[in-house]
């Protein structure tokens, strides 16, 4: 154990460190911060009291000592070459991933990789349970991670710990194909609350302890008898949200607006421009999307002189055999539709199979008269809260999938199911035909409510409730 004066009061555990290794101009390794919404959330309350990360750092072998960046502690934890495939790529990504998005690809259930996720989970467990203070509040994420909290109960009982479900969780009639659909609630419940982004997932995960295990589950509440002693967990929804503020600020930028206008004619100024942004994945619906607007070329409903898509499909788990093949997928469809299509001067699709910086992204919802988040499942979908976010004129679309988080609260989207192709389309056409003054409305409220529930106010929330937990212990 650390000396006393090096144990933090409050402990975030995430599969990834906030910050990303770079080769400085001599070569030498240096760190750089990963700006994301989590830490974005977190920031305020890392700063506000004695706090300390615990993640991987994104590189197999690599072994390092705790460090400080940007005024916060950072815990590194070692995983091997093989516990990235087996933990990482295998259990997380390709069993957990897919069954817990409705088998939209099948899961692959070893047992190997069970071992990897156990041995792995319980490392990051150990380092938490080193690096917290005697009473302190441990708050672990996401699907990477479900047998820390009783790994971390276990060890630590003088712990207040929460955990944030970043993905759906799914109907039991599905979870139950998990061989290892037990431990997996087990490990949850070592939390005292356990976050969803629906009410829907709670009402799931609940459903699904209540079926599989002994404990009594009453509304939100599940009461866990240890060694005679009572113990309530609550299960509910709290539904994650974006930082607004580099968004708004960014969208207002001379230079940013200015770079939207270039887009705009560097795609030859077509009357509409939609976007999509997603990481390439299965789960965002990028093939019914682009089915869906090939379709409406094809039938002459729309022309590449009044419109274009531009989807940025960024690069992800590009060692994982679905990844792989969803990218020839859609890659030959775009080429397809292009070619069909496309004129010396207008392309049908723009697609950019890359990564940008924000600037360029916020450039880009500028740009876009609609947005196109077209998800199949999605734990919350954070881009239709970013594109909102920029469009402080109140003009713009969203069309908006029903199986995403963001769809429970961004009610005056124009709402699809996008596995219903000519909905898909007629949504399309609404948003390229959309009146003004339509847009502004829907808008409004649109923006209304993101800016009103942004990440501190998540973040605020999940941590009230833990306090209720342990000022009623
Ligand atoms: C998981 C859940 C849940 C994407 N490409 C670029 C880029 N991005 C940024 C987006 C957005 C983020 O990545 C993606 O967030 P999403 O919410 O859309 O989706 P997941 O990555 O699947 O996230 C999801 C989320 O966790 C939070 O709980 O909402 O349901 O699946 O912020 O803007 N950012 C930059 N360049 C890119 O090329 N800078």
């Amino acid at each position: 154990m650390p000396a006393a004066s090096a144990l933090a009061s409050f402990v975030i555990v995430a599969n990834r460190l906030p910050v990303d290794r770079v080769q400085g101009p001599d070569g030498e390794e240096t760190w750089r911060p990963s700006p994301g919404g989590l830490v974005a959330a977190l920031e305020p309350v890392m700063h506000a009291v004695d706090g300390a990360w615990v993640g991987w750092p994104g590189q197999p072998d690599v072994e390092l000592a705790p460090f400080t960046e940007d005024g916060m502690r950072l815990i590194p934890v070692t995983l091997s070459e093989s516990e990235v495939q087996e933990y990482y790529e295998g259990f997380a990504n390709d069993t957990i991933w897919p069954l817990y998005h409705d088998v939209i690809a099948p899961p692959q259930y070893h047992r190997e990789w069970w071992d990897a996720y156990v041995r792995v989970n319980r490392r990051f467990a150990e380092r938490a349970a080193e690096a917290v203070a005697e009473g302190g509040t441990v708050w672990v994420h996401d699907y990477q991670l479900q047998l820390v909290p009783a790994m971390l109960r276990e060890q630590r009982p003088d712990l207040t710990i929460g955990y944030f479900h970043h993905i759906p969780f799914p109907a039991h009639g599905l979870y139950a194909q998990l061989p290892w659909r037990n431990q997996v609630l087990e490990g949850l419940l070592g939390a005292d609350v356990v976050g969803f982004q629906r009410a829907q997932d709670a009402t799931n995960f609940l459903a699904a302890v209540r079926r599989r295990l002994t404990h009594d589950v009453k509304g939100s509440a599940v009461s866990i008898d240890e060694d005679g002693a009572r113990r309530t967990v609550v299960a509910r929804a709290f539904p994650i949200s974006i930082d607004t503020v580099p968004y708004t600020e960014l969208a207002a930028r001379p230079d940013v607006r200015a770079r939207a206008a270039e887009i705009r004619e560097g795609l030859g100024n077509p009357k509409k421009i939609l976007l999509g942004v997603d990481r390439l994945d299965y789960t965002k619906g990028i093939r019914h999307r682009i089915k869906a607007f090939g379709e409406l070329l094809d039938q002459g409903r729309l022309s590449v002189e009044d419109v274009t898509l531009v989807q940025v499909a960024s690069p992800s788990r590009e060692r994982v055999d679905a990844y792989v093949q969803l990218r020839d997928e859609i890659e030959l469809s775009v080429a397809r539709i292009n070619g069909d299509h496309d004129t010396m001067d207008h392309t049908a699709i723009r697609y950019l199979h890359q990564g940008f910086p924000r600037e360029e992204m916020v450039a880009m919802y500028l740009a876009a008269d609609a947005m196109l988040v077209t998800a199949l499942r999605d734990g919350m979908n954070l881009v239709a809260k970013e594109y909102v976010a920029t469009r402080a004129d109140n003009r713009g679309v969203l069309v908006l999938s029903e199986f995403t988080g963001a769809a429970d609260e961004l009610r005056q989207a124009v709402l699809v199911n996008p596995h219903d192709i000519e909905d898909l389309k007629d949504a399309i056409m609404r948003a390229v035909e959309m009146p003004a003054a339509e847009q502004s409305r829907r808008m409004r409220a649109l923006r209304r409510r993101v800016l009103e529930n942004d990440v501190r106010a998540w973040s605020r929330d999940f941590l009230a409730a833990l306090d209720e937990v342990r000022n009623s212990r």
